[in-house]
């Protein structure tokens, strides 16, 4: 059986990947509905070597084109309004904004981890996507957690432009002409609260009461919903003048009695669908945005026990943000609830 799928957001940075992503698996589509705001209406898109229109995002589009699965990918206050819509029209949203991550009886979801969770998706028609960060460090987590029980993820992220959309991307190419043109001082700043090029910035999203931005708060929120564990979180999130890729350097501490078998670790990660580990020091061998950018891996590396604890390994870990972290994601989900609800 084949859907018709609605993209929102669709001339955006992830709208933009989700139609390369759901090309390359050959998604079940009868019927590609791009949406956006009124001022890329008309505009085409290319999908299967066909140009197809986009439409205004409007209240009434989900369904007038019968709808049955909603990509949502404009931001949350987009997710807010016109999510109901297209529930009410009768699809199944696959939202990647933060707006419902946090809803108790919307399922969050990355399908190599709780893809359970996603029968949950008839209480509200919904499915929340993660935040990039969440979804590549969760993926590695979670063969960690099934080896030893964590109890504690100490993690620092360097996160590339591309989480800023394609403004953000925009910004950084911008500022690094500017520098060499000898005008980096007058460069425009817009989509970071500082200049990115040649800078790294520690804030990521609003500053919270407890000295935590919101994005680092959705690493400590989403893992805890993703796993169903209360493991204890501490995220510093850092934006860096990369263009795609985030990565991570990750401290995981399990219980007090774990003697960590770093043979037994790499074997858990390897073995865990989507993860690819790379890991060769001497020979300078370690995951790398350059490696990961459109790919559809997690990669971890430089992994090695604590100096000092026998229950703690350190690694680093690196993933495409706007494929694994978000496009590739949703389609993922979206598979799986098609083999769940549809049984094809
Ligand atoms: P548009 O191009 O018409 O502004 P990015 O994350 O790369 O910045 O992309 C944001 C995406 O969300 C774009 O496709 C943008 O469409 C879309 N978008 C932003 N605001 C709205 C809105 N109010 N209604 C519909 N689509 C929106
Ligand atoms: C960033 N993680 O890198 C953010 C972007 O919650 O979906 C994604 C925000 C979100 O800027």
């Amino acid at each position: 059986r084949k859907f018709n799928v609605a993209v929102v957001g669709a001339t955006g940075a992830v709208g933009e990947e989700l139609f390369r992503v759901l090309e390359e698996v050959n998604f079940p589509i009868n019927k590609l509905i791009p949406l956006a705001s009124a001022r890329s209406a008309g505009s085409k898109i290319e999908y299967m070597n066909k140009e197809v229109t986009v439409l205004e995002l409007t209240e009434t589009v989900f369904e007038e084109n019968d709808v049955e699965i909603a990509f949502f990918s404009a931001g949350g206050s987009v997710s807010e309004k016109f999510a109901k819509f297209a529930v009410e029209a009768g699809a199944v949203v696959i939202d990647n904004t933060s707006h419902f991550r946090m809803d108790p009886k919307v399922p969050l979801v990355v399908p190599e981890v709780n893809p359970e969770d996603i029968k949950l998706w008839k209480d509200t028609g919904i499915i929340a996507n993660p935040n990039c960060s969440t979804i590549q460090m969760v993926q590695s987590l979670k063969p960690l957690d099934d080896l030893y029980g964590i109890k504690r993820v100490d993690v620092s992220t360097y996160q590339a432009v591309s989480g800023a959309g394609k403004t953000g991307m925009e910004e950084l190419v911008k500022q690094m002409q500017d520098f060499f043109a000898f005008r980096l001082d007058e460069t425009e700043i817009k989509a970071f609260p500082y200049q990115i090029a040649l800078n790294v910035i520690p804030q990521i999203d609003v500053a919270k009461e407890n000295g935590f931005t919101k994005e680092e708060m959705k690493m400590v929120n989403e893992t805890q919903k993703i796993m169903h564990k209360n493991i204890q979180v501490a995220a510093t999130c850092v934006r860096v003048p990369v263009l795609r890729s985030h990565s991570e350097s990750i401290t995981v501490t399990f219980g007090e009695n774990v003697e960590v078998n770093l043979d037994d670790v790499r074997e858990a990660l390897n073995n865990f669908e989507n993860l690819k580990v790379i890991d060769d020091l001497p020979n300078k061998k370690y995951p790398m945005p350059i490696i990961s950018t459109d790919t559809d891996y997690t990669y971890v590396g430089r992994i090695r026990k604590d100096v000092y604890a026998s229950n703690i390994v350190h690694y680093f870990n690196v993933a495409d943000q706007v494929r694994v972290g978000a496009a590739t994601n949703a389609v993922r989900i979206a598979l799986k609830w098609i083999d769940m609800e549809n049984d094809i």
